[in-house]
C-alpha cells in the first residue's frame, strides 16, 4: 500500500473518537465529576497527547534532511548500476547530439504541461548536494549531485488537487526487455527540498552511465526509485494504468513502493 505510513494518523484519530465517545458515555454516569481527575479523560487526553506526538513525528520524519557529506568523502566513480547505457536509437540519437535535442515532458494532472530543455533546466535555480548512495543489492557510494529541486519544477506546471504521484518514465529497456523503467514518488518526497532533478555528477555534466542526461535524486530513499534517463513527468492520482500498476518498474517485480531508509 504506497501510502501506509500517511495511514496511522487516521486510524489514531479513529482510536481517539472511539476514546471520546467512551467519555462521553461515562460523563453522563458520574455526574459532575472534576474531568481532570476522570480516568477516561486522562486516556482521551493521554491519547490527545500521543497523537500530536505521533502526528509530529511523522511530519518531522517526512521533511528531515538525509545526511550530507563532505567532498573529502566522495567516490572517485560513482558505481553505475541497472542500466549504463539506454540501448535504442531514439536515446542514442539524443545522446550523439549531446542532449541538444533532448527535452523533458511533464504532464497529467498538472494546469500547465510543459517541455523543459536542459539549458531551462539548468537556467533554474540549482541546489548541489553531496550524498550517500544505498543500493539494495548491498552497496553505497557517495557523490555530488547538482540539479534543479523538482518541486520547483512542478511549481511551474502547477499540480491540479488530485495529483498524488510523480511517476517517471525513463528511456531505457532495462536488460534489453519488452518494458521501459519508470519509478515514482508521492507528493511530499517530491516536494522534499532534497529532491533533485540532477543534471551534473561531481561538478560535471551526467555521465551516460548514470542516467544522463536527467536522472532523480530523492536522498532517503534507496536506490532503485531515483530513476536514471528521465524523459517524461507524469503526475497521476493513481497507478492502475501503469504498466503493472505497483509504481515503479521493480515494484512491479516485488520491491517494495516506500523504499524510505
Ligand atoms: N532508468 C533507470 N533508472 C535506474 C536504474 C535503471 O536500471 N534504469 N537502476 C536503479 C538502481 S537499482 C540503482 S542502484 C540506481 C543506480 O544509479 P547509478 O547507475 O548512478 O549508480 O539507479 C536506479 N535507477
Ligand atoms: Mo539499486
Amino acid at each position: 500500500m504506497p501510502d501506509s505510513k500517511l495511514i496511522l494518523p487516521d486510524r489514531r484519530r479513529r482510536q481517539l473518537l472511539t476514546g471520546l465517545g467512551a467519555l462521553g458515555a461515562s460523563a453522563a454516569l458520574t455526574g459532575c465529576d472534576n474531568l481532570s481527575r476522570n480516568e477516561t479523560v486522562q486516556n482521551v487526553l493521554g491519547a490527545t497527547d500521543r497523537l500530536t506526538r505521533a502526528a509530529q513525528r511523522l511530519v518531522a520524519s517526512r521533511q528531515s534532511l538525509a545526511r550530507e557529506y563532505s567532498p573529502a568523502d566522495i567516490a572517485d566513480t560513482f558505481r553505475p548500476n541497472g542500466t549504463t547505457n539506454p540501448d535504442n536509437d531514439a536515446y542514442q540519437r539524443l545522446a550523439a547530439n549531446r542532449f541538444a535535442d533532448w527535452r523533458l515532458h511533464v504532464d497529467g494532472l498538472v494546469r500547465r504541461p510543459g517541455d523543459f530543455s536542459l539549458d531551462a533546466l539548468r537556467a533554474l535555480p540549482s541546489r548541489t548536494q553531496i550524498t550517500r548512495h544505498d543500493c539494495v543489492e548491498g552497496w553505497s557510494c557517495i557523490g555530488q549531485w547538482t540539479g534543479v529541486p523538482l518541486g520547483d519544477v512542478l511549481d511551474r506546471v502547477r499540480p491540479t488537487d488530485n495529483a498524488r504521484f510523480v511517476v517517471f518514465h525513463c528511456a531505457d529497456n532495462i536488460y534489453g526487455g519488452p518494458v521501459k523503467y519508470y519509478e515514482s514518488l508521492d507528493m511530499v518526497e517530491a516536494y522534499h527540498p532534497q529532491t533533485l532533478l540532477a543534471y551534473a555528477l561531481n561538478g560535471a555534466p551526467l555521465p551516460v552511465a548514470n542516467g544522463a542526461p536527467l536522472r532523480l535524486r530523492a536522498e532517503r530513499q534507496l536506490g532503485y526509485k531515483m530513476a536514471k534517463y528521465v524523459m517524461r513527468i507524469e503526475l497521476v492520482d493513481s497507478f492502475a494504468s501503469i504498466q503493472g500498476g505497483n509504481g515503479g518498474y521493480w515494484e512491479d517485480r516485488g520491491y517494495e513502493w516506500w523504499a524510505g531508509i
